[in-house]
């Protein structure tokens, strides 16, 4: 894939089309078909291109390449490719091509493909806009209007149906042409679904013809004169000029991103893989998208956000680049509106975030989510009603957020709000248990999504109760910091009510605990009476590829079988909330137990292994996570639900096992915490962060750590590394042996 948080373009070839799944994904605009799931609308794709020679399609579709070559430039994002036939007649003809989008200007687009041929021929270069789009739920635009300008531009624009919302795209044609390759004819293809131009050349014996478009994607109003406007504005740019813009910019994301793995290039190349996969999706042009389950791979999952962002992204972006984290969270402050919606809808006050939310927040996620594979019945699964972790997920992701990076702007802007109407939504779902004398969460999804409707879900009420221990903290803050905002706040929100019930409900909710003898949290009440199943015993017992584990009936739901790290996820959030003895035991319980069906799971058995000193489990499922975009071999159904799409959340967790997991990094409000702990073979790790808008360089090695504080930092800080205290400067390094080396700077 490339992409530039705007638009995503899967990495299918220049003559594909619909029947190869060929798709640019619009962030943002969703539509829905009458009767059919709203999505993600998937734009008219400029990138077509097809060639002819002597009459012969030369396409991998039609003919057998001698070779192809097909690839990511990860550093400047751009797709490349390049294929050779040898055609009936002996005549052997090359086709490179490569695309980007412009990282500066995200409406831009740059695609070129160059033909050669061995001997002489006569060409035919096809390219265009090409409207019929793959879509899951589509067709979302019909009523295609097509035109051509008079300085070889084409436009393509269609409204969407649900909202009749404008969506153009418009591309600029250039071309050279080499000694001996001659132009001949040229026309226009116009179809009900696309526009194309067809050109014919003369080649003589080892000539080349080079096609170059410069797209423009637009949705709103003014989208077709702003398309064509952007597109004539590219090709006035150049293409050089265009890429040299967006590669520096890719540059300057690289510095601040980059982890380096010595010792192991296998795990190198995943964990760039990773990161470039969460640059592609990340917006940079607004905070009023988030980036979805399945980035801009398409409409999986209705291009719905979850927590996965909150959770599993955003520590990469906050630590790399707090303005995008800024952003993702903003979008939770625009959608605050659908948040209440949605609690109200189920009877409850304050903000019940979407399970599914898309562009106003209302929820996506549908009652019948997954067809079950027997009977070809939707099966009611309770993810949108049940899963209400998903506000205090939303809640932590903002507070962390101004802890690590001082920023209060977020809080300012909305945060706060967030946070105590996430707060006020517990206060209304908790209930008082007069016997036990203690509020409870019951009847909840935890995040193993295999055990429906369960009480006292250790995940969910530790996270609740944490939500409550913010908005009391928030309070305190807005008080001293923003009187005035505080004030605001409580009277709009009527909020005066509720504080006591805060600190009430916070003193007395139920989180189960570590059981005395054994260590270990029982993931919700009950669990432990459930059949003590193995996996592999599970597994024995499927009857149908793809059939759904869960939804009450399914395999796993009536054994200790769970879907995703659920108790260990609450480990790894609160390490110093548990003892080493513990998230040891919680990780050695839970493992053999987790079957790794969602693709958020892996890294955070990573990270926990990590933790407590496994480094060769945590690097299995580094690696896992890791390579999981580059491998394919994560589930691409459930039950008959296509989930397939790339996977930001473990890209993020990637990131997270290698820099939180075997650097060690944690940032506290105060310090800086460094406990390394890397894979046996691994020479060293580099990484950057920022804490608190200075810039920090580790260099881990078997032997030492060393963190260096940038020239241009403002403050000096305090760090703990390998149990050591010491104080960074700016300007400064610290260096710490390990294995009792002494510490010196
Ligand atoms: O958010 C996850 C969920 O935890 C498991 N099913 C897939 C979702 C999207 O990644």
């Amino acid at each position: 894939m490339i992409g530039n948080g705007a638009v995503g373009v899967r990495g299918t070839l220049d003559e594909f089309g619909r029947g190869q799944l060929a798709a640019c994904t619009l962030a943002g605009l969703y539509d829905q078909v009458p009767g059919c799931w709203r999505e993600p609308v998937n734009a008219p794709n400029p990138f077509l291109c097809r060639v002819w020679c002597d009459g012969t399609l030369v396409s991998p579709l039609s003919l057998k390449p001698r070779s192809h070559r097909q690839w990511i430039d990860l550093r400047h994002a751009v797709h490349r490719r390049e294929t050779a036939y040898i055609l009936p007649d002996g005549n052997e003809v090359t086709v490179e091509a490569a695309r980007f989008l412009s990282v500066t200007d995200v409406h831009m687009g740059f695609a070129n493909c160059r033909v050669k041929a061995t001997r002489a021929c006569r060409l035919t270069i096809e390219a265009g806009v090409d409207g019929a789009v793959w879509d899951l739920n589509g067709p979302h635009l019909t009523g295609f209007g097509a035109s051509e300008g008079p300085d070889e531009t084409l436009l393509l624009a269609a409204p969407t149906q649900e909202q009749g919302v404008p969506v153009a795209v418009a591309l600029a044609w250039e071309e050279e042409l080499s000694d001996g390759a001659t132009p001949m004819n040229r026309a226009t293809v116009v179809a009900k679904d696309g526009i194309f131009v067809r050109r014919q050349y003369s080649l003589r014996a080892e000539a080349a013809c080079t096609v170059r478009r410069f797209v423009n994607f637009r949705f709103g109003d003014d989208a077709s004169s702003a398309a064509l406007a952007g597109a004539r504005a590219a090709r006035a740019l150049g293409g050089e000029a265009l890429f040299a813009a967006s590669a520096a910019r890719w540059a300057e994301r690289w510095a601040r991103s980059d982890v380096r793995i010595e010792g192991d290039d296998d795990a190198q190349l995943a964990l760039r893989y990773s990161l470039y996969q969460l640059l592609i999706v990340a917006p940079e042009h607004t905070d009023r998208v988030s980036i979805p389950a399945r980035g801009l791979s398409g409409q999986v999952y209705k291009g719905g956000v979850f927590w996965d962002t909150e959770m599993f992204m955003l520590p990469f972006f906050s630590h790399t680049q707090p303005e995008m984290a800024r952003r993702l969270l903003h979008y939770r402050v625009h959608t605050l509106d659908g948040a209440r919606r949605k609690a109200k809808e189920y009877g409850f006050r304050g903000a019940f975030y979407a399970w599914e939310s898309q562009d106003t927040g209302d929820d996506a996620c549908t009652l019948f989510n997954i067809t079950d594979v027997f009977t070809g019945r939707p099966l009611r699964t309770y993810f949108r009603d049940k899963q209400v972790h998903i506000s205090a997920d939303v809640a932590l992701a903002i507070w962390r957020y101004w802890k690590e990076t001082g920023d209060d702007s977020l809080l300012r802007e909305g945060g706060a709000e967030v946070i105590l109407e996430c707060a006020r939504f517990y206060l209304s779902c908790t209930c008082y248990v007069p016997d036990r004398e203690r509020y409870e969460l019951r009847d909840v999804v935890g995040p193993d999504e295999y055990h429906e409707r369960v009480d006292n879900n250790a995940f969910t009420s530790a996270m609740a109760r944490e939500t409550l221990a913010i908005a009391r903290q928030t309070l305190a803050w807005l008080q001293t910091r923003q009187p005035e905002l505080h004030e605001e706040l409580i009277a709009r929100l009527d909020y005066a009510g509720d504080i006591p019930r805060l600190d009430e409900v916070h003193a007395r909710l139920h989180v189960p605990e570590p059981d005395a003898k054994t260590g270990v949290i029982e993931q919700f009440s009950g669990y432990h009476a459930l059949e003590a199943a193995s996996l592999a015993e599970v597994k024995a017992r499927v009857l149908k590829a793809n059939e759904y584990w869960g939804a009450g009936q399914g395999v796993a739901a009536h054994t200790q079988v769970i879907k995703q790290a659920d108790t260990v996820l609450l480990l790894h959030l609160f390490p110093e909330r548990y003892p080493a003895a513990v998230r040891r035991a919680n990780w050695e319980f839970y493992e053999p137990r987790t079957e790794h069906g969602s693709s958020l799971s892996a890294c955070i058995y990573a990270l926990v292994a990590a933790g407590v000193g496994n480094t060769e489990w945590a690097y299995r499922y580094f690696l896992k996570t890791a390579t999981i975009d580059l491998t394919g071999q994560s589930k691409q159904y459930v039950g008959t639900l296509y989930i397939g799409g790339t996977h930001p959340a473990a890209n993020g967790g990637a990131w997270m096992a290698a820099v939180q997991g075997f650097g060690g990094l944690r940032v506290a409000a105060e310090r800086i915490i460094l406990e390394p702990q890397l894979p046996a073979h691994w020479r060293a790790l580099e990484f950057r962060f920022q804490w608190h808008g200075d810039w920090f360089d580790v260099r881990v090695t078997p032997h030492e750590v060393r963190l260096a504080a940038a020239a241009g930092n403002v403050q000096q800080v305090e760090a703990t590394i390998a149990g050591e205290h010491c104080v960074c400067a700016p300007g400064t390094v610290v260096v710490c042996g390990l294995n009792g080396g002494a510490l010196h700077a």
